[in-house]
């Protein structure tokens, strides 16, 4: 059975092993790039065991907020209307190019205010740390949404390896940069300042829900999804999970972010998923939820903090959302 054939994730979180994710990302590096993903199936041992959502919902019911059961984007959405402007603006240059991106070798450096910087390589992102399945709520700004199943772990153990240093307040991340490899940013109409940054406050990066992730789907993260290492904030918009990073840096102010240095007027530091503070040129209070159509949108309420508030709110206590949009 092929992951593509069913329409619920049937491995739960504990059966994911490193070496099922490493074995597809070897698959994946040695078929012929992006047509093989469809391909790379689960392992025999995974197929074998499938899990209801009910069940799923259970094994998470400890981690409060990782899982939800409304129904999944199919995959194949997910992997094909994306955002990841290195290789064009339309929701399908992602999915045509991003295999133009090189991702092995891959070091991730993380320095700043740490007691221990250092680097992670490709092999210490797959088998350095228990991987989990969350499933999440994903808001994009543009007002549409998907039910995704990540694989990856939450950040704060990744930060705590590199020991923050006391005088650390924020956490900044920047995506590769090779002009060669992305076209997105040879192109004259690029608005971006290259590479793509983005950041957040050291208690929201050390939130449980805060999740590095390797994969989607029980599989690796194809280039097009943020390969090899992307950031998930549920409760925040899209642009805050940043892609394919390099690097991670604790600096001790508030750090210069790609969508804000573009548009500060538009997009704030925050970019907590707000139905109360519209976008300048459009609202928020309603999402379409993937897969929509114009005949069947598929249009439902947006919820503050993307549903994510019993578990968020309290991070933004006294503060005006109005003026830290
Ligand atoms: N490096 C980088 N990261 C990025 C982006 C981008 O253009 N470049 N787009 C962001 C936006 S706007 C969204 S909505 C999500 C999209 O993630 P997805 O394509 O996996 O749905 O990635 C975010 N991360
Ligand atoms: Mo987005």
């Amino acid at each position: 059975m092929r992951l593509r054939d069913v329409n619920f994730p049937s491995i739960a979180s504990s059966e994911i092993t490193p070496e099922d994710v490493w074995l597809n990302r070897r698959q994946l590096m040695q078929g012929a790039g992006l047509g093989a993903l469809a391909a790379v199936g689960m392992t025999p041992s995974a197929a074998a065991t499938s899990s209801t959502l009910a069940e799923l919902a259970a094994a998470a019911a400890d981690c409060d907020g990782c899982s939800t059961d409304e129904s999944l984007t199919p995959y194949s959405d997910a992997i094909s209307y994306n955002n990841f402007y290195e290789f064009g603006t339309d929701k399908s240059d992602p999915a045509q190019y991003a295999h133009e991106m090189n991702v092995d070798p891959w070091s991730v450096e993380v320095g700043g205010l740490v007691n221990k910087p250092g680097k992670l390589h490709l092999e210490d992102l797959i088998t350095g740390f228990d991987l989990e399945e969350r499933i999440y709520r994903f808001r994009c700004v543009e007002a549409w949404s998907m039910v995704v199943p990540w694989v990856g772990f939450p950040l704060a153990a990744l930060l705590e390896r590199f020991e923050p240093s006391s005088d650390a307040k924020y956490v900044a991340f920047k995506t590769l940069y090779r002009r060669r490899e992305m076209r997105g940013t040879r192109s004259f109409t690029s608005i971006i300042d290259w590479p793509y940054r983005e950041g957040l406050r050291l208690d929201e990066a050390m939130h449980p829900l805060t999740l590095m992730t390797v994969g989607l789907y029980g599989k690796v993260l194809p280039n097009q999804s943020g390969a090899p290492l992307r950031l998930i904030v549920p409760w925040k918009y899209g642009f805050k999970s940043i892609k394919s990073i390099v690097s991670i840096e604790l600096v001790d102010k508030q750090p210069a972010t790609s969508w804000q240095q573009l548009a500060p007027q538009e997009y704030g530091f925050y970019s907590n998923v707000n139905p109360e503070v519209d976008h300048p040129r459009w609202s928020q209070r309603f999402e379409r939820r993937l897969p929509s159509s114009l005949f069947s949108p598929n249009r439902i309420q947006t919820l503050p903090f993307n549903g994510y508030a019993e578990q968020v709110a309290s991070l933004y206590k006294g503060m005006d959302l109005r003026v830290h949009y």
